[in-house]
Order: C-alpha cells, then sequence, then structure tokens
C-alpha cells in the first residue's frame, strides 16, 4: 500500500509512469489508495465497427483543443475492426504538448474473468484524483458483456451506423435504454440520415424530456463533433436510466461472486454429475460468498 501512496502522489503531480504503474498495481487487484471519489467517467459503446474509436479521435481533438486533459480507458481494444490500433497511431501523431493532455490505457477482459467491476471504477477515481478532466471508457461491440462494462460509466454514449442490422443489434442488446446520449456515426453516408430517423421514431414513443437526444455526426468529415463534445457536457441522465445502471452493476457483482467462488469448479462437478439441483448449487456458492 505505502508503494501505492507514493505512485499516487507522484502521479498527482503529473508523473505519468507512476500513473500507469498505480493503474496497472489496481488492475491486478491491489488496493486503490484512493477512496470512491466523485470521478465522473464517459462510456462509449455501439456495435463493433460503426467508429467509436475514430470518434474518440475526433473529440480528444476537440477536448485538446480547448485545453481540456482526457483519459481512455479502451476496454477490450484488440477485435479485428479494433479501433485500438487507430488510438496509437493517434497517439504517434500528437505533438509532445498536446499528448501531455492525453493518456490512453487499454484493459482486457480475458484477464478478468470475474468482470471488471473490480477494478473500472477504482481506475476512474484514481484518473478523476489526478485531476484528469474527461475519462472515458470505450467498449468494443455492443452485447450483455459490454453493457456490464459501460454501466460502471455516469454517462453513456451510444455510437450507432446507418446500418440497419448495427441500429438493430444496439436495440436487441438493450443498450438504447441505457444511453444519456445517442449518436449516428458516418453522417456522410447517404443513409445515415434515414437511419438517425428511424432510431428517433423509435424513442418518440413515450417520449418526455428524459429521452436521449439523437445527433448526427461523422468522425471522417468531422460534422457534428463539437455539437456532440457540447451535448455530453450538458446531458442529464435521467432516474431510469441510473435504475438500469445500477442494476447492471448489481449484477455484475453477482456475477463476479459466482466466477471467482472457491466452490465454483466443485459445483461445477456436482451439477454435471447430476448430484445437485441448479438451485442447491446457486445455494452453496451464496452459502461460500
Ligand atoms: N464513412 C465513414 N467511415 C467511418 C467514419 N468513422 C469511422 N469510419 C470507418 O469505420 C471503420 C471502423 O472504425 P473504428 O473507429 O475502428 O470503429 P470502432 O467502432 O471503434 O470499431 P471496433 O473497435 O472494432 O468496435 C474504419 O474503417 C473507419 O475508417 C465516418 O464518419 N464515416
Ligand atoms: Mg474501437
Amino acid at each position: 500500500m505505502s508503494d501505492s501512496i507514493d505512485l499516487l502522489q507522484e502521479a498527482r503531480d503529473g508523473n505519468r509512469r507512476s500513473l500507469s504503474k498505480l493503474l496497472t498495481l489496481v488492475e491486478e487487484g491491489n488496493p486503490s489508495p484512493v477512496e470512491r471519489g466523485t470521478g465522473l467517467s464517459l462510456g462509449i459503446t455501439g456495435p463493433p465497427g460503426v467508429g467509436k474509436s475514430s470518434l474518440i479521435g475526433k473529440m480528444i481533438d476537440v477536448w485538446v483543443d480547448r485545453g481540456e486533459s482526457v483519459a481512455v480507458l479502451a476496454v477490450d481494444p484488440s477485435s479485428p475492426r479494433s479501433g485500438g490500433a487507430l488510438l496509437g497511431d493517434r497517439m504517434r501523431m500528437t505533438n509532445a504538448d498536446s499528448s501531455d493532455l492525453v493518456f490512453i490505457i487499454t484493459l482486457e477482459t480475458r484477464k478478468h474473468p470475474g468482470g471488471l467491476m473490480d477494478c473500472l471504477t477504482p481506475m476512474v477515481d484514481i484518473l478523476s484524483e489526478c485531476s484528469w478532466e474527461n475519462i472515458v471508457i470505450e467498449t468494443v461491440g455492443a452485447g450483455q458483456s459490454e453493457i456490464r462494462v459501460v454501466a460502471f460509466a455516469d454517462r453513456i454514449l451510444l455510437v450507432d451506423g446507418p446500418d440497419r442490422g448495427d441500429i438493430i443489434q444496439a436495440e436487441k442488446a438493450g443498450i438504447m435504454e441505457l444511453a444519456d446520449l445517442i449518436v449516428i456515426n458516418k453522417s456522410d453516408l447517404p443513409e445515415a440520415e434515414r437511419a438517425a430517423k428511424a432510431v428517433k421514431s423509435g424513442l418518440s414513443v413515450g417520449e418526455d424530456e428524459t429521452t436521449p437526444d439523437v445527433l448526427l455526426v461523422s468522425a471522417h468529415s468531422g460534422e457534428g463533433i463539437e455539437e456532440m463534445v457540447d451535448a455530453l457536457a450538458n446531458t442529464t441522465t435521467s432516474p431510469d436510466r441510473e435504475r438500469l445502471r445500477v442494476r447492471e452493476r448489481l449484477i455484475s457483482a453477482w456475477d463476479s461472486t459466482l466466477l471467482t467462488s472457491n466452490e465454483l469448479e466443485n459445483t461445477l462437478q456436482e451439477l454435471e454429475k447430476g448430484s445437485i439441483t441448479l438451485q442447491e448449487a446457486v445455494d452453496c456458492i451464496r452459502k461460500e460468498g
């Protein structure tokens, strides 16, 4: 712990190596020297290939131009169409001045069989404690596991593409209900406008002041990016969405308890043999937890 307190002190003073080291320690399951803070994070999610990483690159430009710092926690930036490489290129491109304002960390879910819940929140709090102004959590894809990850963010941006299939995927996964703002990227493509209209009309059932806005943006042309950044700064969440997020976080904690239980192996074997029922298995793991 004394190590991490020293690292925190150095990280607060702007030492990026110490910050990286501290974040790695926490990612590996060591206790964080920062108490649960007020660190606010923005979760960015959406189906693969819709342009999340490209958009984050553009958002970084806007923040850096405004003199604001940004830290990105990229979760699983290893998909075939991943923007991990894009962000990497970006880092190489930025000049020394502006890259002082940018910090990118990658996290791999496969290293965290119990889920990311134990490290994500403490990492956000450390970044916030070290004065990182914008903290972004980027996920790949729009399935259940991505929902679990973005649910730890305080605001959620859903990025979708003009492709009907992508939008259906996000709808099916239930991400629409969690999003505080929805953007349709690739507005330079002809189908984007129609896609935005379709999403809007889907949302307008039961519309009220908490219904998220739908904006058209293009990471390629830059259209709508500043507006998106401003909209994110001003967006509020709704009690319904907050409830959904808390629910997902609880499910993550529940999963984590199950998956990291010492009784897991035993219980699986017993289940396989048919010597206990599923309910008995659950009871056994609950007792152990
Ligand atoms: N036409 C067009 N293409 C775009 C735009 N933004 C991104 N793309 C392209 O879409 C592809 C995917 O972009 P990424 O930024 O990697 O998308 P992603 O959502 O991060 O992808 P994953 O990380 O794999 O989920 C790339 O070929 C981009 O060049 C845009 O505004 N317009
Ligand atoms: Mg990406």
